[in-house]
Protein backbone atom coordinates (compact mmCIF):
# COMPACT_ATOMS: atom_id res chain seq x y z
CA UNK A 1 0.00 0.00 0.00
CA UNK A 2 2.77 2.40 0.92
CA UNK A 3 4.51 1.70 -2.38
CA UNK A 4 1.28 2.32 -4.35
CA UNK A 5 0.66 5.56 -2.42
CA UNK A 6 4.16 6.72 -3.25
CA UNK A 7 3.65 5.97 -6.93
CA UNK A 8 0.36 7.91 -6.89
CA UNK A 9 2.02 10.88 -5.30
CA UNK A 10 4.92 10.91 -7.70
CA UNK A 11 2.54 10.81 -10.67
CA UNK A 12 0.49 13.65 -9.22
CA UNK A 13 3.69 15.63 -8.59
CA UNK A 14 4.63 15.02 -12.22
CA UNK A 15 1.24 16.35 -13.38
CA UNK A 16 1.71 19.41 -11.17
CA UNK A 17 5.17 20.09 -12.53
CA UNK A 18 4.08 19.60 -16.15
CA UNK A 19 1.22 22.08 -15.73
CA UNK A 20 3.51 24.64 -14.08
CA UNK A 21 5.99 24.23 -16.92
CA UNK A 22 3.20 24.45 -19.52
CA UNK A 23 3.99 21.09 -21.10
CA UNK A 24 0.62 20.71 -22.86
CA UNK A 25 1.60 17.72 -24.93
CA UNK A 26 2.64 15.66 -21.90
CA UNK A 27 -0.02 16.55 -19.35
CA UNK A 28 -2.81 14.37 -20.75
CA UNK A 29 -0.67 11.23 -20.63
CA UNK A 30 0.61 12.08 -17.14
CA UNK A 31 -2.95 12.55 -15.86
CA UNK A 32 -3.89 9.18 -17.34
CA UNK A 33 -0.86 7.58 -15.65
CA UNK A 34 -1.83 9.14 -12.32
CA UNK A 35 -5.34 7.69 -12.74
CA UNK A 36 -3.90 4.32 -13.69
CA UNK A 37 -1.74 4.43 -10.58
CA UNK A 38 -4.90 4.80 -8.49
CA UNK A 39 -5.26 8.54 -7.96
CA UNK A 40 -8.76 9.98 -7.75
CA UNK A 41 -9.81 12.55 -10.39
CA UNK A 42 -10.55 15.07 -7.62
CA UNK A 43 -7.05 14.92 -6.16
CA UNK A 44 -5.44 15.29 -9.59
CA UNK A 45 -7.65 18.30 -10.25
CA UNK A 46 -6.70 19.79 -6.88
CA UNK A 47 -3.03 19.40 -7.76
CA UNK A 48 -3.53 21.19 -11.08
CA UNK A 49 -5.45 24.03 -9.39
CA UNK A 50 -2.52 24.33 -6.95
CA UNK A 51 -0.18 24.55 -9.96
CA UNK A 52 -2.09 27.54 -11.24
CA UNK A 53 -1.63 29.27 -7.88
CA UNK A 54 2.12 28.71 -8.19
CA UNK A 55 1.97 30.11 -11.73
CA UNK A 56 -0.01 33.13 -10.45
CA UNK A 57 2.54 33.76 -7.69
CA UNK A 58 5.41 33.55 -10.18
CA UNK A 59 3.58 36.07 -12.36
CA UNK A 60 3.04 38.39 -9.39
CA UNK A 61 6.73 38.26 -8.51
CA UNK A 62 7.80 38.98 -12.09
CA UNK A 63 9.40 35.57 -12.53
CA UNK A 64 7.15 34.73 -15.48
CA UNK A 65 4.98 36.79 -17.84
CA UNK A 66 1.60 36.53 -19.60
CA UNK A 67 2.73 34.03 -22.30
CA UNK A 68 3.95 31.57 -19.65
CA UNK A 69 0.66 31.97 -17.76
CA UNK A 70 -1.17 31.25 -20.96
CA UNK A 71 0.75 28.08 -21.80
CA UNK A 72 0.30 26.82 -18.23
CA UNK A 73 -3.44 27.42 -18.61
CA UNK A 74 -3.44 25.47 -21.87
CA UNK A 75 -1.59 22.62 -20.19
CA UNK A 76 -4.13 22.50 -17.38
CA UNK A 77 -6.97 22.41 -19.90
CA UNK A 78 -5.39 19.33 -21.50
CA UNK A 79 -5.35 17.64 -18.12
CA UNK A 80 -8.96 18.61 -17.41
CA UNK A 81 -9.96 17.10 -20.78
CA UNK A 82 -8.81 13.69 -19.52
CA UNK A 83 -10.67 14.09 -16.22
CA UNK A 84 -13.91 15.51 -17.65
CA UNK A 85 -15.62 12.18 -18.50
CA UNK A 86 -14.75 10.88 -15.05
CA UNK A 87 -16.01 13.92 -13.19
CA UNK A 88 -19.30 14.21 -15.09
CA UNK A 89 -22.03 12.57 -13.09
CA UNK A 90 -25.32 11.08 -14.15
CA UNK A 91 -27.10 14.02 -15.75
CA UNK A 92 -30.22 12.00 -16.58
CA UNK A 93 -32.18 13.87 -13.91
CA UNK A 94 -32.46 17.22 -15.69
CA UNK A 95 -32.73 20.19 -13.40
CA UNK A 96 -33.12 22.63 -16.28
CA UNK A 97 -30.70 24.73 -18.26
CA UNK A 98 -27.88 26.89 -16.93
CA UNK A 99 -26.29 29.67 -18.97
CA UNK A 100 -22.69 30.25 -17.97
CA UNK A 101 -19.92 32.64 -18.98
CA UNK A 102 -17.01 34.78 -17.85
CA UNK A 103 -18.00 38.44 -17.73
CA UNK A 104 -17.01 41.21 -20.15
CA UNK A 105 -13.33 42.13 -20.23
CA UNK A 106 -12.26 38.89 -18.59
CA UNK A 107 -10.51 36.12 -20.52
CA UNK A 108 -10.01 33.58 -17.71
CA UNK A 109 -11.91 30.38 -18.37
CA UNK A 110 -10.38 27.47 -16.45
CA UNK A 111 -12.39 28.14 -13.29
CA UNK A 112 -15.54 28.82 -15.32
CA UNK A 113 -15.04 25.55 -17.22
CA UNK A 114 -14.67 23.60 -13.97
CA UNK A 115 -17.79 25.24 -12.56
CA UNK A 116 -19.63 24.39 -15.78
CA UNK A 117 -18.48 20.78 -15.58
CA UNK A 118 -19.64 20.42 -11.97
CA UNK A 119 -23.01 22.13 -12.51
CA UNK A 120 -23.53 19.88 -15.53
CA UNK A 121 -22.71 16.83 -13.45
CA UNK A 122 -25.35 17.96 -10.95
CA UNK A 123 -27.96 17.52 -13.69
CA UNK A 124 -28.15 20.79 -15.62
CA UNK A 125 -27.91 21.27 -19.38
CA UNK A 126 -25.20 23.86 -19.92
CA UNK A 127 -25.13 26.72 -22.41
CA UNK A 128 -21.55 27.99 -22.25
CA UNK A 129 -21.07 31.49 -23.68
CA UNK A 130 -17.30 31.43 -23.19
CA UNK A 131 -15.29 34.41 -22.00
CA UNK A 132 -15.61 38.20 -22.32
CA UNK A 133 -19.40 37.96 -22.30
CA UNK A 134 -21.27 41.29 -22.45
CA UNK A 135 -24.05 41.55 -19.84
CA UNK A 136 -26.84 41.57 -22.41
CA UNK A 137 -25.61 38.30 -23.95
CA UNK A 138 -26.46 36.41 -20.75
CA UNK A 139 -30.03 37.68 -21.08
CA UNK A 140 -30.16 36.95 -24.81
CA UNK A 141 -29.03 33.36 -24.28
CA UNK A 142 -31.48 32.85 -21.41
CA UNK A 143 -34.32 34.01 -23.65
CA UNK A 144 -33.19 31.92 -26.61
CA UNK A 145 -33.02 28.61 -24.72
CA UNK A 146 -35.76 26.65 -23.01
CA UNK A 147 -35.96 26.12 -19.25
CA UNK A 148 -33.17 28.49 -18.23
CA UNK A 149 -33.53 28.63 -14.46
CA UNK A 150 -29.98 29.64 -13.68
CA UNK A 151 -27.33 32.02 -14.98
CA UNK A 152 -23.77 31.57 -13.72
CA UNK A 153 -21.32 34.47 -14.06
CA UNK A 154 -17.64 34.08 -13.42
CA UNK A 155 -15.19 36.93 -12.82
CA UNK A 156 -11.48 36.49 -12.12
CA UNK A 157 -10.10 39.98 -12.04
CA UNK A 158 -10.67 42.74 -9.51
CA UNK A 159 -10.99 44.99 -12.57
CA UNK A 160 -13.92 42.96 -13.93
CA UNK A 161 -15.92 42.97 -10.69
CA UNK A 162 -17.91 45.97 -12.03
CA UNK A 163 -18.74 43.86 -15.10
CA UNK A 164 -20.05 41.18 -12.77
CA UNK A 165 -22.22 43.81 -11.10
CA UNK A 166 -23.46 44.98 -14.49
CA UNK A 167 -24.26 41.43 -15.56
CA UNK A 168 -26.38 40.80 -12.46
CA UNK A 169 -28.14 44.17 -12.79
CA UNK A 170 -28.87 43.57 -16.49
CA UNK A 171 -30.25 40.08 -15.81
CA UNK A 172 -32.35 41.29 -12.89
CA UNK A 173 -33.89 44.15 -14.89
CA UNK A 174 -34.51 42.02 -17.99
CA UNK A 175 -37.84 40.57 -16.97
CA UNK A 176 -36.44 37.03 -16.70
CA UNK A 177 -38.65 36.12 -13.79
CA UNK A 178 -37.68 33.08 -11.77
CA UNK A 179 -34.20 32.91 -13.24
CA UNK A 180 -31.58 32.79 -10.49
CA UNK A 181 -28.08 34.22 -10.77
CA UNK A 182 -25.01 32.70 -9.18
CA UNK A 183 -21.63 34.46 -9.20
CA UNK A 184 -18.11 33.48 -8.28
CA UNK A 185 -14.43 33.76 -9.04
CA UNK A 186 -11.30 34.44 -7.02
CA UNK A 187 -11.93 38.12 -6.13
CA UNK A 188 -15.64 37.59 -5.39
CA UNK A 189 -16.80 37.43 -1.78
CA UNK A 190 -20.21 36.44 -0.41
CA UNK A 191 -20.63 40.07 0.69
CA UNK A 192 -19.93 41.37 -2.82
CA UNK A 193 -22.32 38.81 -4.31
CA UNK A 194 -25.07 39.93 -1.94
CA UNK A 195 -24.30 43.61 -2.54
CA UNK A 196 -24.71 43.29 -6.32
CA UNK A 197 -27.97 41.37 -5.93
CA UNK A 198 -26.86 37.87 -6.95
CA UNK A 199 -29.04 35.03 -5.66
CA UNK A 200 -26.07 32.84 -4.88
CA UNK A 201 -22.33 32.72 -4.47
CA UNK A 202 -19.92 29.80 -4.38
CA UNK A 203 -16.18 29.80 -3.68
CA UNK A 204 -15.34 26.81 -5.87
CA UNK A 205 -16.67 24.50 -8.55
CA UNK A 206 -17.95 21.79 -6.22
CA UNK A 207 -19.91 24.19 -4.04
CA UNK A 208 -21.21 25.99 -7.16
CA UNK A 209 -22.94 22.74 -8.15
CA UNK A 210 -24.43 22.35 -4.67
CA UNK A 211 -25.59 25.99 -4.69
CA UNK A 212 -27.03 25.61 -8.21
CA UNK A 213 -29.23 22.72 -7.07
CA UNK A 214 -30.26 24.62 -3.96
CA UNK A 215 -31.24 27.71 -5.96
CA UNK A 216 -33.50 25.94 -8.43
CA UNK A 217 -34.72 23.22 -6.08
CO1 LIG B 1 -4.49 36.06 -15.29
N1 LIG B 1 -4.60 36.91 -13.56
N2 LIG B 1 -4.36 37.80 -16.16
N3 LIG B 1 -4.24 35.05 -16.92
N4 LIG B 1 -4.26 34.54 -14.22
C1 LIG B 1 -4.80 36.05 -12.38
C2 LIG B 1 -6.30 35.89 -12.09
C3 LIG B 1 -4.00 36.82 -11.25
C4 LIG B 1 -4.53 36.55 -9.84
C5 LIG B 1 -2.49 36.50 -11.38
C6 LIG B 1 -1.65 37.25 -10.37
O1 LIG B 1 -1.39 38.42 -10.54
N5 LIG B 1 -1.23 36.58 -9.31
C7 LIG B 1 -4.21 38.29 -11.72
C8 LIG B 1 -5.45 38.99 -11.21
C9 LIG B 1 -5.13 40.03 -10.17
C10 LIG B 1 -6.34 40.76 -9.75
O2 LIG B 1 -7.30 40.91 -10.42
N6 LIG B 1 -6.26 41.25 -8.55
C11 LIG B 1 -4.23 38.13 -13.22
C12 LIG B 1 -3.92 39.16 -14.15
C13 LIG B 1 -3.42 40.45 -13.55
C14 LIG B 1 -4.06 38.99 -15.54
C15 LIG B 1 -3.80 40.05 -16.64
C16 LIG B 1 -4.36 41.46 -16.32
C17 LIG B 1 -2.28 40.06 -16.89
C18 LIG B 1 -1.81 41.10 -17.87
O3 LIG B 1 -2.21 41.13 -19.00
N7 LIG B 1 -0.96 41.97 -17.39
C19 LIG B 1 -4.49 39.41 -17.86
C20 LIG B 1 -5.96 39.82 -17.99
C21 LIG B 1 -6.56 39.33 -19.26
C22 LIG B 1 -8.07 39.47 -19.25
O4 LIG B 1 -8.75 38.62 -18.72
N8 LIG B 1 -8.57 40.58 -19.78
C23 LIG B 1 -4.41 37.96 -17.50
C24 LIG B 1 -4.35 36.95 -18.45
C25 LIG B 1 -4.25 35.62 -18.17
C26 LIG B 1 -4.08 34.53 -19.24
C27 LIG B 1 -4.98 34.78 -20.44
C28 LIG B 1 -2.65 34.53 -19.68
C29 LIG B 1 -4.37 33.22 -18.42
C30 LIG B 1 -5.83 32.73 -18.54
C31 LIG B 1 -6.02 31.66 -19.59
C32 LIG B 1 -7.33 30.96 -19.44
O5 LIG B 1 -8.05 31.05 -18.46
N9 LIG B 1 -7.65 30.23 -20.48
C33 LIG B 1 -4.18 33.70 -16.99
C34 LIG B 1 -4.00 32.81 -15.90
C35 LIG B 1 -3.80 31.37 -16.23
C36 LIG B 1 -4.04 33.25 -14.55
C37 LIG B 1 -3.80 32.42 -13.27
C38 LIG B 1 -2.32 32.12 -13.19
C39 LIG B 1 -4.58 31.15 -13.15
C40 LIG B 1 -6.09 31.29 -13.29
C41 LIG B 1 -6.71 29.95 -13.15
O6 LIG B 1 -7.06 29.33 -14.13
N10 LIG B 1 -6.78 29.42 -11.90
C42 LIG B 1 -4.31 33.43 -12.15
C43 LIG B 1 -3.60 33.24 -10.84
C44 LIG B 1 -4.40 32.42 -9.84
O7 LIG B 1 -5.53 32.05 -10.06
N11 LIG B 1 -3.83 32.20 -8.71
C45 LIG B 1 -4.35 34.72 -12.87
C46 LIG B 1 -7.26 28.07 -11.63
C47 LIG B 1 -8.78 28.06 -11.55
C48 LIG B 1 -9.27 26.65 -11.29
O8 LIG B 1 -9.12 28.86 -10.45
O9 LIG B 1 -10.13 30.62 -11.92
O10 LIG B 1 -9.95 30.96 -9.41
P1 LIG B 1 -10.16 30.04 -10.56
O11 LIG B 1 -11.58 29.34 -10.41
C49 LIG B 1 -12.01 28.74 -9.21
C50 LIG B 1 -12.75 29.71 -8.27
O12 LIG B 1 -12.40 31.07 -8.45
C51 LIG B 1 -14.18 29.41 -8.48
O13 LIG B 1 -14.19 28.03 -8.81
C52 LIG B 1 -13.05 27.72 -9.60
C53 LIG B 1 -12.66 26.28 -9.40
O14 LIG B 1 -12.73 25.84 -8.09
N12 LIG B 1 -14.95 30.08 -9.53
C54 LIG B 1 -16.31 30.16 -9.41
C55 LIG B 1 -14.60 30.61 -10.71
N13 LIG B 1 -15.67 31.03 -11.37
C56 LIG B 1 -16.74 30.77 -10.60
C57 LIG B 1 -18.09 30.99 -10.82
C58 LIG B 1 -19.00 30.57 -9.82
C59 LIG B 1 -18.55 29.99 -8.64
C60 LIG B 1 -17.19 29.77 -8.41
O15 LIG B 1 -20.31 30.72 -9.94
C61 LIG B 1 -20.84 31.13 -11.16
Amino acid sequence: MIITGGKNMSKITEVKELVEAGKSKKVGAAVQEALDAGSQPGEILEAMVASMSVVGDKFSSGEIFVPEMLIAAKAMSKGVDVLRPLMAGDSSASLGTCVIGTVAGDLHDIGKNLVSMMIESAGFTMVDLGVDVPAENFVKAAKEHDNVDLIACSGLLTTTMPALKEAVATIKSSGLTGCKVIVGGAPVTPEFAAEIGADGYAPDAGSAAVKAKELVG
